[in-house]
């Protein structure tokens, strides 16, 4: 007897503010491009990824905002059925770097308010920017342990660095979650 091949989708968006790198991580890790139709119609967009696991075929949908403006009347229908989401910061020193990293704590909120208790990983993006050594990685650390994160990781979409591994540790922590679950999971 054939074993059955369960089929997943899982739908994450990835957020963070304007310029960390949200589309330029997504282009990297998927390979892909995104339709310019698409964008104008819904102002959000997404890429597709496939990946085979444990014989299983899972199917990633990354959602990213085109624009940052007139994005409240779309929040609703952006954030609706993700399973996981995935907050970029930018690592630089400069006021993107310090905003950004503050305002992980607003996108927190909308994940709770529309997705309610899914699980959450930071990516501090444009690693190649800085000294590995200039990271806080201490108040990196204490903002995942109060906020019950999943995990940080730094990355670069310029060099690749990291790239791979942060976007499979969430894809992992997916699978594990829901395998034994439910077939054809939308
Ligand atoms: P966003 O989708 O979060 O708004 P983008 O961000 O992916 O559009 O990236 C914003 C700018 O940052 C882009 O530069 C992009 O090339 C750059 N960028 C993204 N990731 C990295 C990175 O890891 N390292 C470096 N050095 N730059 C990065 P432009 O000049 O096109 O605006
Ligand atoms: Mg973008």
């Amino acid at each position: 007897m054939t074993e059955l091949v369960k089929r997943f989708r899982f739908k994450i968006t990835v957020i963070g503010d304007g310029g960390v790198g949200k589309t330029s991580l997504i282009q990297k890790f998927t390979n892909d491009t995104f339709s310019k139709d698409y964008i104008k119609t819904i102002g959000a967009q997404f890429s597709v990824f496939d990946k085979d696991m444990e014989g299983d075929k899972v199917k990633l949908l990354f959602w990213d905002i085109a624009g940052q403006d007139d994005f409240n009347f779309l929040r609703p229908a952006f954030f609706k059925n993700s399973k996981a989401a995935i907050i970029v910061y930018s690592l630089e020193d400069n006021k993107l770097g310090k905003e950004s990293f503050k305002h992980i704590l607003n996108w927190v909120k909308d994940i709770k308010e529309f997705c309610g208790d899914i699980p959450v990983v930071i990516f501090g993006n444009k690693m190649d920017l800085i000294h590995e050594e200039n990271i806080d990685e201490r108040t990196v650390q204490k903002l995942i342990e109060e906020n019950g994160f999943l995990g940080y990781y730094f990355t670069s979409a310029k060099t690749g660095n990291g790239v791979i591994r942060a976007f499979n540790a969430i894809i992992d922590e997916l699978y594990e979650k829901f395998k034994d679950l439910a077939i054809n999971l939308d």
